[in-house]
């Protein structure tokens, strides 16, 4: 499975188009779209998202709510392309309807991107390196999620940091976090961090500046022996933290214990293997268990069958309304970087991207470890797999 996207921030829209999903899974633009309303909610949001009511046209490869195996193609409309008509057209007449954007913001794609591309309007470049870009990729992942949960799998997670203010971990199951971050402005189970990160999004929004933080996703269910250690490739932690890198504004990534694993000795690292056939009873994959998991779920490359645990910093949007200090390329004069729109915090709404593209990646390794055109072949397959995995 692969897919690409499409579009410019105010252009008319963003597109998908995923090759290589099985037939007989069944997808409606309700799903998609609880997915892409998640990722608008958040708070510290900016004036953008007052315009934006973003839901998802399907417009191939489904058929009375079930795909058909061909190519899928998802469409996100851009409800601000009606103030951008002549200034983002596609017609040469319209050209010169926009004034070009000559100051880079620092932290942008801007400068980079206009000097590799030659372009002396940055917007050539700001429009496609927008966040915006994510909306399309979470009806992407909400597909994806489609797959994982026809085949048992469930995946969540929290904002576990703004700004510096740290949510305590919380020690209830994850799905029962998943709700409470479910009913919190912030995607936060910790009621008292909520508060102070909310407190913390007023001072930064009326002193102008923005925030970043960390969010965590978690995969239940996940069956061992997806990823591989033969080939760099194919290691499943290196394409997660590929997907997760490619998301704007991310800029580290963890796994389990993650940096923290670095700090400790092998014996407070590694993760005890005992066996426990009663587990087969209680609904687990595979008799072997972990009394801990600072792995995150993933040895050598590949799942281990603990649940998949991932964390992503995203560092704060470089779009400040108290601009820093940038140069003009038109006239290569000192100037304070322009001011575009801007969110003070979009921590929530990364959680929601970073969630899809998790699932993307999880969806595409189980369909190389199952294979199968249709979904019912792909449960015989995984099926047999477990099977042969009850007495290992
Ligand atoms: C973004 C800038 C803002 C954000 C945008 C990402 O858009 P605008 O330039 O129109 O004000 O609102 O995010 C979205 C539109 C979105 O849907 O998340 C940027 O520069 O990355």
């Amino acid at each position: 499975m692969r897919y690409i996207t499409a579009g410019e921030s105010h252009g008319p829209q963003l597109t998908a188009i995923i090759e290589g999903l099985p037939a007989g899974l069944e997808i409606s633009p309700e799903l998609l779209d609880l997915q892409l309303a998640r990722r608008q909610q958040g708070y510290g949001r900016g004036d953008r998202m007052k315009i934006e009511r973003d839901r998802a046209d399907i417009l191939s490869g489904v058929r009375w709510g079930k795909t058909l195996g061909s190519p899928v193609t998802l469409v996100v409309k851009n409800r601000d392309w009606e103030n951008w008509l002549e200034k983002m057209s596609p017609l040469a007449e319209h050209e010169g309807m926009a004034e070009a954007v000559t100051r880079p913001r620092p932290g942008h794609a801007d400068l980079c991107g206009a000097m590799k591309y030659g372009h002396r309007d940055v917007r050539n470049i700001l429009e496609r390196s927008s966040a915006r870009e994510t909306a399309v990729r979470v009806a992407v992942g909400a597909v994806a999620r489609g797959l994982l949960h026809a085949l048992d799998i469930r995946i969540g997670g929290v904002v576990a940091e703004v700004g510096g203010v740290v949510a305590k971990p919380s020690s209830q199951p994850y799905q029962q976090q998943w709700e409470q971050a479910a009913a919190s402005e912030m995607f936060c189970c910790d009621s008292a961090a909520e508060l102070e990160m909310k407190r913390l999004i007023d001072h930064t929004k009326a002193i102008g500046d923005t925030l970043g933080g960390v969010v965590e996703v978690q995969v239940l269910g996940l069956p061992p022996g997806l990823g591989s250690h033969v080939q760099w490739d194919r290691k499943l932690d290196a394409r997660l933290a590929m997907a997760l890198m490619s998301i704007q504004a991310i800029k580290g990534v963890e796994i389990g214990l993650g940096f923290e694993a670095a700090r400790r000795p092998g014996s407070k690292v590694h993760d005890e293997i005992t066996w426990n056939p009663a587990r087969l009873q209680q609904g687990e994959l595979i008799p072997y268990q972990r009394p801990s998991n600072h792995a995150g779920g993933l040895e050598g490359g590949m799942t281990n069958g603990e649940p998949l645990v991932l964390r992503a910093a995203m560092k704060p949007i470089p779009t400040l309304y108290t601009p820093l200090q940038s140069v003009d390329i038109a006239t290569h004069q000192p100037y304070e970087a322009s001011v575009e729109r801007s969110d003070t915090c979009a921590v929530p709404a990364a959680l929601v991207v970073a969630e899809a593209v998790v699932a993307i990646e999880l969806a595409q390794a189980l369909l190389e470890k199952f294979g199968g055109d249709s979904l019912d072949e792909i449960r015989r397959n995984r099926d047999s797999y477990l099977a042969g995995l009850r007495d290992f």
